[in-house]
């Protein structure tokens, strides 16, 4: 350490936070004179983009390590929140908001001959995810940092985010995301942070001098994690907590023997070999598909992560068994399930603890989030694949899965089998690892995502396990969003509007204070300011659709937006049939008629995974329907159906502000929770769903006047898929003339839906046709609604003042106090 008469030398010249414009200016100059050896000559915007936020990550980096050296005195308990994915979008406009320097910045850069606007457009979306479990997890780190707990997230740093999708002849074509061309200035790489991880190899066992059985793991390949740390900061605080990401390199560059053999190529083929781990997210969303690399991805980074969390716990020199007091782990899904494994292995082969001891410590550090009931995307991993892998690991779980199945079998002697439906161990062949309940026992609570959820989880696929460990291992905690990215910086007009009336910005800290322009539902000159935002904000995404889709949208028109991952249970296909629907209509409609008929914008995005069929052909059909509707002059502005090609987190914040309607309409009991159902209404924008997820808490919080909700609820659907099975159910007449207009050819080569119409001629598993009529019914009273302007306005403002309880710093909240036991640090 540094000797006390050098320290005042340090403290004196100790880098400060900028504290005013002229000083983030010097800096910025600095940034593209030295950092990127640029000049005034050429400084383009890229450049400028590029210096601007190396000098605002300087400031981060500052309140990072006050925050660290912070936490680490306290020496208090801490959350680590273990996700595959982050999906964040861009980092600059929400570092210059959290750390409260974003007027410095706009007006600094502006004296310097920039806009701030032209820098942020520079940045690509860090798409580390696939959709709202990725999103979540981006959300819950900007709240427990904005919250000031002491917790740290992480994850993988992908080469490859998402791919990136185009529209080519209506198909979804997919690309590379190589998001780090130009290097990344939000990420600290920590070359010094480099950790052994090992796969494949045998176990061997000896017996000690103490005549203890000792395990060990050997003889297998090894690959370095190497740690890049993203300052995540919180919202009007100085907390800068971490988001650490692990890269994958191999041990040692070359095999100099074959290198000096000449053999070039396979000197360098183990390198590569070890890069690809962390190199590319796999673009599933809600799909589990057993894959080799994706196991070791999942094994990479949850020993990475552990052997960190380890060496810190041990740097307090506290025994083991205090361990739950000082760390908790929460599994977003069960992807990192691997860890409660990892732990048990650390304690009792490294660290000599003894088994039940250790298995204690285990079960009271980690909690397991379950994000969805949907059978397909459960993760299961054939014990051959996983026993070659991770021989160790798979010799544990036996253990685990023995001593649980001993303890059932002695609570329920007469239920034999009860053991086979609860072992982790799947009796298939191959014989399988079942993954959520390998979590389930690791952990010392359940939660689902939203209340519907949490009480189908207990009711179904968990149902055995609330018998075995009873009703109170399982609870719920409604997903939320983080107000400072999906209100402030989204929808900035807004967000000072709401300011202006009640008094400050404490709503984007306190998101109950929205209650306070309540009153102003019915004020008509605070609707005028409401209705020219919501113009304004269509207008916006109007000039986004006609730059990336050529062709102009009217902003009087009713704008309805589904923009999520394609995914049949979400019902896309419900969606464009409406609009066939609605297409065919106005094809018959009078003169007078289409008078009095409501203008719609029909816009879809959204990403399918690049190997699900149908989800493709519903691409497809949008995009074909679009040519033809869009074409017809019959029709003019009463339709238009808009396809927004590559849907991520910086297009959401275009588009969210600008919907009048949303849809959030899958079949009951499939959609867990829902994210962006929460963005769209704390928007301004009203919600058509179906009786599902978060659209529930919603109804209630904003009232059911102020929601378009329709179709079978969840405890029907079993019975009516029944129905399908076993008899003729007729199909739904409306749909019926749809799918002739489809099969007659309107829509080009009927062909390419012949697939997509029989699923729900068939057994129709989600229930399109069962809610076809109270769907259009639905529609038929937005359409009427939207135009007495006035009421609706009225809606939609009380809808906004109500939605307090959909902040994440709530969820994160509830986390904290009832499952992982932490408190906040304050950094004054
Ligand atoms: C899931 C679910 C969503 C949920 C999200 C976050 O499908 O309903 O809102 O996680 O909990 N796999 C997902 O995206």
């Amino acid at each position: 350490s540094i000797p006390s008469e050098s320290r005042q030398l340090w403290q004196k010249f100790g880098v400060k936070e900028f504290g005013g414009k002229e000083e983030f200016q010097q800096e910025f100059i600095r940034h593209v004179e030295t950092t990127l050896a640029r000049s005034i000559y050429n400084c383009d915007d890229l450049a400028a983009y590029q210096a601007a936020s190396q000098a605002i990550r300087d400031r981060l980096i500052v309140a990072w390590n006050k925050t660290q050296q912070k936490h680490t005195t306290k020496d208090r308990k801490r959350v680590y929140y273990l996700s595959l994915e982050f999906l964040m979008g861009r980092a600059m406009d929400n570092a210059m908001l959290n750390a409260g320097i974003k007027d410095i910045t706009k007006s600094g850069v502006a004296d310097l001959g920039f806009k701030i606007e032209d820098l942020l457009e520079q940045e690509p979306d860090a798409a580390l995810g696939n959709g709202g479990l990725g999103r979540l997890a981006a959300c819950f780190i900007d709240s427990i940092a904005s919250t000031n707990y002491p917790g740290w997230g992480y994850g993988l740093r992908y080469q490859y985010g998402i791919f990136k999708q185009r529209i080519v002849d209506g198909y979804q074509v997919e690309s590379p995301d190589y998001w780090l061309t130009f290097s990344n200035p939000w990420e600290i790489p920590r070359y010094e942070i480099q950790i052994d991880i090992m796969f494949y190899g045998y176990t061997r066992k000896y017996t000690n001098d103490d005549g203890k059985v000792v395990h060990v793991w050997e003889g297998g390949e090894q690959v370095q994690a190497v740690a890049y740390d993203v300052p995540v900061p919180g919202y009007g605080t100085e907390t800068t907590n971490n988001l650490r990401l692990w890269a994958s390199k191999p041990t040692r560059e070359f095999d100099f023997e074959k290198f000096n053999a000449g053999d070039y190529e396979s000197s360098v083929r183990e390198s590569q070999k070890a890069e690809t781990i962390s190199a590319v997210l796999y673009p599933n969303d809600n799909f589990y598909s057993g894959k080799e690399l994706r196991l070791k991805q999942q094994y990479f980074w949850v020993a990475a992560s552990l052997n960190d969390i380890v060496r810190r716990f041990k740097k307090t020199h506290r025994p083991w068994k205090e361990f739950p007091d000082q760390v908790a782990i929460q599994l977003n899904d069960t992807h990192p399930t691997l860890a409660v494994v990892e732990l048990q292995r650390i304690l009792i082969d490294m660290e000599g603890v003894e088994w039940d001891a250790a298995w204690n410590i285990v079960t009271n550090t980690f909690g397991y989030t379950n994000h969805t009931v949907l059978p397909e995307a459960l993760e299961k991993w054939p014990v051959p694949l996983f026993t070659n892998l991770l021989p160790r690991h798979m010799e544990i779980i036996y253990e685990i899965n023995l001593f649980f199945l001993q303890k059932v079998e002695k609570m329920f002697p007469k239920e034999r089998d009860l053991l086979a439906r609860v072992s982790i161990i799947e009796e298939s062949t191959p014989q399988q690892v079942r993954m959520a309940y390998l979590a389930i026992i690791g952990s010392h609570k359940v939660n689902g995502v939203a209340e519907l959820h949490s009480e189908l989880i207990k009711t179904t696929i968990f149902k055995d396990f609330v018998t075995i460990y009873g009703p109170d291992k399982f609870m719920n905690v409604t997903n939320g969003i983080t107000p400072r990215r999906w209100l402030h910086q989204a929808n900035p007009k807004l967000s000072d509007l709401i300011a202006s009336k009640v008094g400050s910005y404490d709503f984007l800290k306190d998101l109950n204070l929205l209650k306070k322009i309540e009153p102003l539902a019915h004020d008509p000159k605070f609707q005028d300011e409401w209705v020219t935002i919501k113009k304004f904000n269509k207008a916006r995404l109007a000039a986004h659709i006609k730059q990336s889709n050529g062709f102009e949208v009217n902003v009087n028109a009713l704008f309805d937006v589904q923009v999520k991952r394609i995914h049949e249970y979400k019902r896309q296909q419900m969606n464009i049939f409406g609009v066939i629907h609605r297409y065919l209509s106005i094809k018959a409609m009078t003169k007078e008629e289409k008078k009095e008929a409501t203008p719609r914008v029909c816009i879809f995005g959204g990403k399918s995974a690049p190997g699900y069929y149908m989800a493709k052909t519903i691409i497809k059909l949008i995009n074909a329907v679009s040519e033809v509707v869009n074409a017809d002059a019959d029709v003019g502005d009463l339709l238009k159906v808009v396809f927004i090609a590559d849907y991520n987190v910086s297009k959401a914040e275009i588009i969210v502000p600008a919907s009048d309607i949303s849809q959030h309409i899958s079949t009951a009991g499939t959609e867990a929770s829902g994210t962006s159902n929460m963005k769209f209404v704390l928007n301004g924008g009203l919600i058509l769903g179906t009786v599902d997820g978060a659209n529930i808490e919603i109804t209630r919080e904003v009232g059911e006047n102020n929601i378009f909700l329709f179709g079978h609820l969840a405890e029907s659907v079993e019975d009516l898929r029944h129905k399908h099975r076993f008899s003729d159910v007729p199909l739904d007449p409306n749909l019926e003339k749809v799918f002739n207009a489809i099969e007659s050819g309107t829509f080009g080569d009927p062909n390419i839906y012949v697939s997509l119409i029989s699923s729900v001629t068939g057994s129709d598993y989600y229930l399109v046709s069962d809610d076809f009529q109270s769907y259009l019914d639905a529609q038929k009273l937005v359409d009427q609604d939207f135009k007495n302007k006035d009421t609706w306005v009225s809606r939609s403002i009380t809808a906004v003042a109500n939605m307090g309880f959909f902040s994440s710093d709530r969820a994160i909240d509830e986390y904290a106090e009832s499952i992982w036991n932490v408190e906040p640090i304050s950094m004054e």
